[in-house]
């Protein structure tokens, strides 16, 4: 089944309810950037957000060097954002 990609108004409510997250220049993403104590903890979160990514189907695209974990989530086969990239924001904002 398609994955609806979220309306220009859509994505301004979703955004409202992700304060830590940025719309990426292009409109097509959200990104966040997080900071941790050390490596351990950036990568203990880096694995709890790979699990549940792997039980909604849904990946963040991610860059992480020592403490720093940068990420991107949008939707491949929306050609945007989805509300699968509103649940995994939602997620990773509980679990940081
Ligand atoms: N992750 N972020 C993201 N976007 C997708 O479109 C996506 C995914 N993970 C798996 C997935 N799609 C597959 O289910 C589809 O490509 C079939």
């Amino acid at each position: 089944m398609p994955i609806a990609r979220l309306t220009d108004a859509e994505r301004g409510d979703a955004l409202k309810s992700l304060p830590g997250w940025s719309l990426r220049a292009d409109g097509l993403a959200i990104v966040r950037e997080l900071k941790f104590a050390d490596f351990g903890e950036a990568f203990g979160f880096m694995t709890r957000v790979a699990i549940q990514a792997e039980k909604v189907d849904h990946h963040p695209e991610w860059f992480n060097v020592y403490n720093k974990v940068r990420i991107t989530l949008t939707t491949h086969d929306a050609e945007g954002l989805s509300l699968r990239d509103v649940a995994l924001a939602k997620f990773i904002d509980g679990v940081v």
